[in-house]
């Protein structure tokens, strides 16, 4: 290849990044045009009991992520969990779902922060407007009288990419019902008074 063949071709590589760069704001560094054909980005997150919670000692699953990202935008994250070992109490309760700010799970789920809240806000639902709720709202999932688990969520504001980044967070499961900031205090729209945190996981890109 003559040297100047190969200035050419090193000026469009460039500007084939320089595109992309304009592109995908998402910080995708997929050379264009391929960044901007549709495509699923996924996560998984492994559930952990608490140790910190004796009695949530059985309590293991899978939360599996999974969102269509093109470089104009992306579709909503669709978030499906599989948790079993909660108590087989013959109940139906609900529990507190959240993505928590930190993925550090080095004293438990406790180490893991407050609800993902880049916005800043109160505490609310996944119904509730981006200045009404966390990020990390995702509101509850419900136990079967034997212990189980088994949630479908989607959301338009968690996301795999960007500033609403999930990616390395972590995900608590609670003891008891979030009442979704409308409880009336003052911890109601800070953490939903969901109670202890029986079970949680690290989410990492798959
Ligand atoms: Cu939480
Ligand atoms: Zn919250």
């Amino acid at each position: 290849m003559h040297v100047s063949d190969l200035c050419k071709f090193s000026f469009g590589l460039v500007l084939v990044f320089l595109i992309n760069a304009v592109y995908c704001q998402w910080g995708w560094q997929l050379p264009y045009p391929y960044a901007c054909v549709e495509r699923p980005v996924q996560a998984i997150c492994r559930m952990q009991a608490n140790p910190n919670v004796p009695f949530a000692s059985g309590i293991s699953g899978i939360v599996i992520f999974t969102q269509r990202i093109t470089c104009y935008g992306h579709y909503a994250l669709q978030i499906k969990a599989s948790i079993s070992g909660l108590p087989a109490d013959g109940n139906w309760t609900y529990h507190g779902f959240h993505i928590h700010q930190s993925g550090d799970m080095s004293n438990g789920c406790e180490s893991m922060g407050p609800h993902f809240n880049p916005f800043n806000t109160v505490h609310g639902s996944q119904r509730d407007s981006v200045n009404r709720r966390h990020v990390g709202d995702l509101g509850n999932v419900v136990k079967d009288p034997y212990g189980n688990i088994q949630a479908a969520i989607f959301d338009n504001l968690a996301s795999l990419v960007g500033r609403n980044s999930i990616l390395r967070r972590g995900i608590v499961l609670h003891a008891t019902e979030d009442d979704l900031g409308r409880g009336n205090n003052e911890e109601s729209l800070r953490t939903g008074n969901a109670g202890r945190r029986l079970a949680c996981c690290f989410i990492e890109p798959l």
